[in-house]
């Protein structure tokens, strides 16, 4: 890949948002990045960034010129070859986005919340009943794993057998927007078999005949779609829907989990569970970075970024930059967070935003009305993950209220 030498006046950093260290704890990087200018040059990679709030969402709305069509990741598709054919949504441009995105969401549209609603509550309330028995456990399996995994694959419509292989499938996916690290390596073994599995998932006959999987087919049926996208469409469930919601209720769970007082609100006024989960969102930013393509010379903060040119974007940085947020660091349920970048803006904003948002209203519904109060019980542990923000493990007290 040919590079064009970065303008003298340009910010630059040696620091590598995908190590260890910026994984752990990509505070210090944020704030470096949004202090060093609105676009940074990143040495490591020859890519450029954006972790300031304005200037992330003007490049988030403006698809024309910031495309997701080379892909969503570090690997620009002008060049290298995808590891997997591309989503039809994520790593699409108007036009071809347009109709499998549309079909998304409505698939996942109020009518088929509405149908899920009940059912979710209900299964919210026996997990909490299981886990309060246990009284002390780690909240990562048993609680924040445990409630996607058993509502979201049953709501797709996939067969029980291989449900195991969706955390490590969607972990891989996650890690390969990134770079070729030991993350992403220590994922390749498995690429096939799980790739293999996912797309078995996403035939016709093997969903079941009333779910959002049977709902995308009915779509092709209709000629919104056509029968070879169909898959690729479910595809886009089982990749994205999964660990992105097991990580936003991991946020939502340690900061009510460490911030007593915002759990005493919440629990005082249940209908804040919503504020509570798009602040943990901010907070925390589960999804803390992705890629566009320059698609022309583009100038952005008094500097001109190359067409082709890969740019990184961060999330979560700009969902605490202080030039948008009032003391960003503090989880907050009486902000309005409304405006945050986590499941990002534009045409591309996450589809599957209302699905989360009811898995995580469920979840801490039932919580407020059994529990008394969340104590951590142990030391945390991080999952690091190129793209993911995630706990790898929270020690939770639960007591009854
Ligand atoms: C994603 C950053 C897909 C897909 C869609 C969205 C994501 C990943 C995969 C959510 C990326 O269509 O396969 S946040």
């Amino acid at each position: 890949m040919t590079s064009t030498a970065a303008p003298a006046h340009l910010p630059t950093t040696a620091a590598d948002p995908f190590a260890h260290e910026a994984l752990e704890d990509p505070l210090p990087l944020h704030r470096e990045l949004r202090e060093a200018g609105p676009v940074v040059h990143l040495e490591r990679y020859d890519v450029f960034a954006l972790a300031r709030y304005a200037e992330v969402r003007a490049a988030l709305v403006d698809w024309q010129d910031f495309s997701s069509g080379a892909g969503v990741g570090l690997s620009n598709f002008r060049y290298e070859k995808p590891w997997r054919p591309p989503s039809l949504l994520l790593e699409a441009d108007p036009p071809r986005h347009d109709a499998p995105r549309r079909v998304l969401s409505k698939v996942l549209g109020p009518r088929a919340l509405h149908r899920l609603r009940e059912r979710w509550a209900a299964d919210a309330e026996a997990l909490v009943d299981e886990v309060l028995d246990r009284g002390e456990f780690d909240a990562v399996p048993h609680l924040t794993e445990a409630f996607p995994l058993r509502v979201f694959p049953d709501a797709v419509g996939i067969p029980q057998e291989g449900r195991e292989n969706l955390l490590p499938y969607g972990n891989h996916a996650f890690n390969a927007f990134g770079p070729d690290n030991d993350l992403t390596r220590a994922g390749a073994p498995r690429v096939a078999e799980l790739s293999a599995w996912v797309a078995a998932q996403c035939a016709r006959d093997v969903l079941a005949p009333e779910g959002f999987g049977a709902d995308i087919w009915a779509q092709a049926d209709r000629g919104e779609i056509t029968p070879e996208q169909a898959p690729l469409v479910v595809r886009s469930l089982l990749t994205a829907g999964v660990d992105t919601t097991v990580h936003g209720l991991s946020a939502v769970l340690y900061a009510l989990a460490t911030h007593p007082a915002e759990w005493e609100r919440l629990r005082a006024q249940p209908a804040l569970a919503r504020v509570a989960f798009d602040e943990a969102v901010r907070w925390e930013s589960p999804v803390q970075t992705f890629f566009r393509t320059a698609t022309r010379d583009v100038a952005v903060g008094g500097t001109v970024i190359p067409d082709g040119r890969k740019i990184l974007m961060f999330l979560a940085a700009a969902n605490r930059d202080p030039r948008r947020w009032a003391d960003p660091d503090r989880f907050d349920l009486t902000r309005d967070p409304s405006g945050h970048v986590g499941f990002g803006f534009g045409i591309h904003q996450c589809v599957g935003q209302h699905v989360a948002r009811l898995e995580a209203g469920s979840l801490l519904t039932a919580l407020t009305r059994r529990v008394a109060r969340i104590e951590l019980a142990g030391p945390t542990t991080r999952h690091h993950n190129n793209t993911l923000r995630a706990w790898g493990s929270i020690p939770v007290r639960l007591v009854p209220a």
